[in-house]
């Protein structure tokens, strides 16, 4: 029915559609237990714990998932939400380049969203590291801190 050429197997077109609604419904039951949130097309979720920068990274990867990066303010948002949940400031998926004051994706890609927080960055090459305010703003900040886990995916 949707988005499927019409040559495809009636009977598997019906086995996706089951598919999905199991699936729709394994978001709900995680959305309503606070493990997930959706923002547009990517999942965002936390294990709870406090952990430096790299083990933020690693944590993320052997989920199946990355840091969670903020590309704009539905998605910082979104961050925030869980953020205030557990009132702990986050590590994003956000590093200072290789000229101080520079700040890129994780890819090396320049930052085409930001919501830094007053007066930053402020570290001049050292604080290396972006980590999330529980007002939404962001701080340049060293990566040794400890810090809540959020994941995308
Ligand atoms: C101040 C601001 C931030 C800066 C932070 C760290 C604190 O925030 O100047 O821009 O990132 O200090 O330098 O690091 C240490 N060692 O205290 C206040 C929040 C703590
Ligand atoms: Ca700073």
């Amino acid at each position: 029915p949707q988005g499927l050429p019409a040559s495809v197997d009636p009977e598997l077109q019906e086995s996706l559609q089951v598919l999905k609604h199991r699936i729709t419904r394994l978001e709900g039951v995680l959305t309503l237990e606070g493990k997930l949130t959706e923002v547009g097309e990517k999942i965002l979720a936390t294990n709870g714990k406090e952990v430096n920068f790299e083990t933020t990274l690693k944590a993320c990867e052997h989920a199946g998932g990355s840091i969670a990066t903020p590309r704009n303010k539905e998605e910082n948002d979104a961050i925030l939400d869980i953020v205030k949940q557990f009132n702990r400031y986050a590590y994003l998926g956000i590093r200072e380049s290789d000229v101080p004051g520079e700040f890129q994706y994780l890819d090396g890609k320049p930052l085409n969203y930001t919501n830094w927080h007053a007066s930053e960055p402020n570290g001049k090459g050292g604080e290396n590291c972006v980590e999330m305010y529980t007002d939404g703003g962001w701080n340049d900040r060293k990566c040794n801190q400890y810090r809540l886990t959020i994941c995308e995916f």
